[in-house]
């Protein structure tokens, strides 16, 4: 298990023994606006999930972009494969290339400003191949992720600016819980990109 924390001009790395590797401005300025001008032709919706027997908007949009037969159960919907966009879907090949994965479907989560949020959870669906590490990328407003050990409560927060890349490493989800927690004060938007490798066909 490993803290990473790469520069845009050095490849250092610092090993900590947290299960996630950070690499700061890893996109360029013009290609976080070309993907920021893209997702506004995005289809994003908020869906109601059910909360302890009530049904809720999520508290942010969300959108599932994926290869054919890579649906993916979310929050206990089915959210089909959506094709890929053009500037995503060149970023995931240039993604897998450079941290020899195989990701073959991205969520975006669009936070409209500090009042979205996302609660507690582990990206540990049964659909998501075992061994696969999750690659997250940021742009927009800046927003504080944190990390929860499941078993110690151990906590560590991490600021993730525009550009930012976070390798989350298997088997970080099974035994760590991350978040996205509120921040009244920001105004602005940010959208996060995750890079997931589903079992194709898995539902079916
Ligand atoms: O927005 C983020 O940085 C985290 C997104 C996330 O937790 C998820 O997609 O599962």
């Amino acid at each position: 298990m490993q803290l990473g924390l790469l520069g845009e001009e050095s490849n250092e790395q610092e090993n900590c023994n947290l299960p996630v590797t950070l690499c700061r401005n890893y996109l360029s300025k013009s290609k976080i606006d070309l993907l920021i001008k893209e997702s506004e032709c995005y289809d994003f919706s908020s869906p109601k999930i059910k909360v302890y027997g009530k049904q809720h908007y999520i508290p942010r949009e969300q959108v599932w972009y994926a290869d054919e037969g890579c649906d993916m159960l979310y929050s206990n919907l089915l959210v089909s494969a959506n094709p890929w966009p053009y500037y995503l879907n060149r970023l995931r090949h240039q993604l897998n290339t450079e941290f020899s994965q195989n990701c073959n479907g991205a969520l975006v989560n669009r936070y409209r400003n500090g009042k979205d949020s996302m609660g507690w959870h582990s990206d540990d669906e049964p659909e998501i191949s075992i061994g696969t590490d999750v690659i997250s990328i940021s742009l927009g407003a800046s927003r504080d992720f944190v990390i929860k050990h499941k078993d110690t409560g151990e906590k560590e927060s991490f600021l993730l600016n525009s550009g930012d890349l976070l390798l989350m490493h298997f088997p970080m989800q099974q035994e760590w819980l991350h978040s996205v927690p509120k921040r009244q004060q920001i105004e602005t938007e940010r959208l996060n990109l995750t890079f997931r490798t589903i079992i194709p066909n898995y539902h079916q």
